[in-house]
C-alpha cells in the first residue's frame, strides 16, 4: 500500500478518488497504521487522544459502508490495554496488516466460492463496480466458462465504466447498459451478482443506488440475485437497532450549475436498500449463506465484545 497521511486519505475517500467499500476500509486502515508508524511522542494519554482524532477523521469521510468502521475498529483493538506507546504502535500495525491481508484474501475466496454458481453459457448482470462481484465473474471466466455480462452504467459516478473496462480487457463478452434498461435486459439474464456496502443483522442489503431495482426486476423475471460480500460488511450496530445512514451527495454530480432553474431541488442519495426477501444468497469468504444467517455470524464475530458495542 502507498503511504498516505490521515488528512489526505480522508479527503480522497470523501471525494471518491478512493472508492469501493472494501478499498476504503483497507486504505483507511493503512493510513492509521502509517499514522502510528510516524508517531514520535511517548505519552500514552496524548497518543490515545491523537489516535482518536485520526480515527474520527477516517470514519467521518463516508458514512454508509460499515467496512470502514469494522476495519478501523479491528485495527485499534487492544490499544486501550497496551502498556506503553511502543506496544500500542506495534499492535495497531499488526492489526492493520492482518485486516488488509484477510480482506484481500476474502475477495479472492469469494471469487472461488461464487464462481461455482456460474454455469458455462450463463449471462450475468452486475451493477456499479464491486471488486467482490467482479472476483466471482472473472474467476468463472478464468475457469473456462463461456459467459456474457451486462453491466449498468451506474449514474451519476458511472462506476460501470470501470467495470466494463476491467471485464472487457480481461476478454469477457461485456455489454454496457444504462440504468433504466435494467428491467428490459433482465429477460436475457440468468443470474445477478452485486457487491455490498453494508448488510444489516436482519439480512437487508445497502448498496449502490439502483441495486434494489436489479433485485426487484430479477425477482419478477425469476432470475437469481446474489450478493458478494466480505463478512466485515455486516453491521454490528444494526444488532442493537441502529439504522444505516444513507449518504447523500451534491447536486453537481447530477447537473451543471445553471443547467436547471435554481428553484429546482436535486436529491442525490447514493445507496439504496434491498429487502432480504429479494436476495437468494450472500456469497462470503465463510461460504454461501442466507440473509437470515447474518445475525449468527455477527454474534459469533463479536463474542464478548458485543456488550462493549452495545454500550
Ligand atoms: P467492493 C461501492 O460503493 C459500490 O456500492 C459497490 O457495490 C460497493 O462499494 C462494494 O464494493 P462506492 O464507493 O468492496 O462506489 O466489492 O460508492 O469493491
Amino acid at each position: 500500500m502507498v503511504h498516505m497521511n490521515v488528512d489526505d486519505t480522508a479527503a480522497m475517500i470523501k471525494d471518491m478518488t478512493i472508492r469501493g467499500a472494501g478499498k476504503i476500509a483497507r486504505t483507511g486502515v493503512s493510513a492509521l497504521s502509517d499514522f502510528v508508524g510516524s508517531y514520535e511522542g511517548r505519552d500514552m494519554k496524548a497518543f490515545r487522544k491523537d489516535l482518536e482524532k485520526a480515527k474520527k477523521k477516517i470514519l467521518d469521510s463516508r458514512p454508509t459502508a460499515v467496512s470502514l468502521w469494522n476495519g478501523v475498529h479491528a485495527t485499534l483493538k487492544g490499544v486501550e490495554e497496551a502498556k506503553d506507546v511502543g506496544e500500542a504502535i506495534s499492535l495497531v500495525q499488526k492489526n492493520a496488516r492482518e485486516f488488509i491481508e484477510n480482506s484481500t484474501k476474502a475477495v479472492e475466496l469469494i471469487g472461488k466460492i461464487g464462481a461455482k454458481r456460474i454455469q458455462d453459457g450463463d449471462t450475468v448482470m452486475t451493477h456499479c463496480n464491486s471488486s467482490a462481484a467482479l472476483s466471482v465473474i472473472k474467476t468463472a471466466y478464468e475457469q473456462g466458462k463461456h459467459i456474457k455480462v451486462y453491466a449498468t452504467e451506474s449514474r451519476p459516478w458511472r462506476q460501470g465504466i470501470l467495470t466494463v473496462n476491467d471485464l472487457g480487457k480481461a476478454g469477457i463478452d461485456t455489454t454496457l447498459v444504462i440504468d433504466s434498461a435494467v428491467r428490459t435486459v433482465m429477460t436475457k439474464v440468468d443470474k445477478v451478482f452485486v457487491g455490498a456496502d453494508t448488510i444489516t443483522s436482519h439480512g437487508v442489503l445497502v448498496n449502490k443506488i439502483g441495486t434494489s431495482q436489479l433485485a426487484l426486476s430479477a425477482n419478477e423475471a425469476r432470475v437469481q440475485f446474489y450478493v458478494c460480500s466480505e463478512t466485515y460488511k455486516f453491521s454490528p450496530m444494526t444488532l442493537f437497532g441502529d439504522t444505516v445512514a444513507i449518504e447523500e451527495r451534491g447536486f453537481d454530480e447530477i447537473v451543471k450549475k445553471g443547467e436547471i432553474p435554481d428553484s429546482v431541488k436535486i436529491y442525490n442519495p447514493v445507496f439504496d436498500v434491498t429487502p432480504a426477501k429479494y436476495i437468494d444468497a450472500i456469497i462470503t469468504e465463510l461460504g454461501v449463506m442466507s440473509p437470515g444467517s447474518v445475525y449468527d455470524v455477527l454474534v459469533r464475530q463479536l463474542g464478548e465484545r458485543i456488550f462493549q458495542i452495545k454500550e
